[in-house]
């Protein structure tokens, strides 16, 4: 791919560039994180609202019941074992032991998830985090499983969203459900508590296709070592270790990434993407071409 010409309106007025400087940069984020007025009625109350907009992320103890747990940790174990799922693109499994991975797009093929993510404990926080209506921009589950589940380097998910699935504002947020006890040891996810009001801006172009290989090993749109140790220097690191059923909502540019998980206990979870319809996404900033649907969704209708 050749970098994006000046004459490029959408790339020029940019406030976010990636992958395009032989430099790395750390870029001040001007948009809110939280965009509904504290007094919109919902699950939240004002303080955890206020308690999101400074860490970038909130936790939810026990969102589904120990029942719920169950019930999701056998949906997750027949997707696994479903012939058809595996044969499918969204599945990914690991490079190293061919086991499953992720699965992309899980509301489009489970009816319960598909009935989760329509769940008010569940999308009614991310309207309130995003002030309106929102649509799922991305669904999957992830595995992690015992012996050898791979990690994910640090990184930003706007970047990534920004770079290759063309979405204008990091006005997305995260839902990620536990459905194993998530401990220190076993590949929990790691959060630099308020990283999400810096941007950084990485570097090494978009290849072609990219996502094959970055979904089980992402190595571009990575930030570099200085950037994230003064982010790391600034912030600190939050291990965000939970029971199951637990689920925690991050802003779409908080610095994360999460560790191999060698113990024998698997680090599954539900992960759904939320985005504002007011930032649908068009074509991407930095990359040669869009992402499939499966990844990056193209149907804006909002949630209901
Ligand atoms: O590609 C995505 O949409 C997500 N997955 C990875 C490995 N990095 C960026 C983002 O979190
Ligand atoms: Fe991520």
């Amino acid at each position: 791919m050749s970098a994006p010409s000046s004459s490029d309106t959408r790339t020029t007025n940019d406030r976010y560039p990636t992958r395009v400087s032989a430099e790395p940069a750390l870029i001040e984020r001007l948009e809110p994180t939280v965009w509904g007025s504290e007094a919109s009625a919902g699950m939240y109350g004002a303080q955890e609202l206020h308690g999101h907009a400074t860490n970038g992320f909130s936790r939810v103890p026990d969102l589904l019941t120990p029942d719920e747990v169950a019930g999701y940790a056998a949906e997750l174990d027949r997707l696994a074992h479903d012939p058809l799922v595996r044969a499918d693109d969204r599945c990914i499994v690991e490079k190293a032991s061919a086991e499953v991975r992720s699965i992309f797009e899980v509301h489009r093929i489970s009816e319960m998830i598909a009935h989760l993510v329509r769940d008010e404990r569940v999308v009614g926080r991310a309207r309130q985090i995003l002030g309106g209506d929102v649509y799922v921009h991305q669904s999957r589950i992830n595995y992690k499983p015992g012996f050898g589940g791979g990690g994910f380097s640090w990184h930003s998910d706007f970047e990534t969203w920004h770079a290759e699935d063309g979405m204008p504002t990091p006005r997305a947020v995260s839902c990620s459900i536990s459905l194993t006890e998530n401990y220190a040891y076993n590949g929990c996810l790691m959060i630099m508590p308020g990283s999400h009001r810096t941007f950084v801006s990485c570097v090494g172009e978009t290849p072609e296709d990219n996502y094959r290989s970055s979904l089980t090993e992402q190595e571009i749109g990575t930030p570099d070592q200085d950037s994230l140790t003064a982010l790391a220097d600034r912030h600190g690191i939050a291990m965000l270790t939970g029971k199951a059923g637990s689920a925690t909502f991050f802003d779409s540019n908080c610095m994360h990434g999460s560790a191999d998980n060698i113990t024998p206990y698997p680090r599954s979870n539900i992960f759904i993407v939320f985005n504002s319809v007011d930032n649908a996404c068009g074509e991407p900033y930095y990359a040669p071409r869009a992402r499939p649907e499966y990844i990056a969704a193209r149907d804006f209708t909002p949630v209901r």
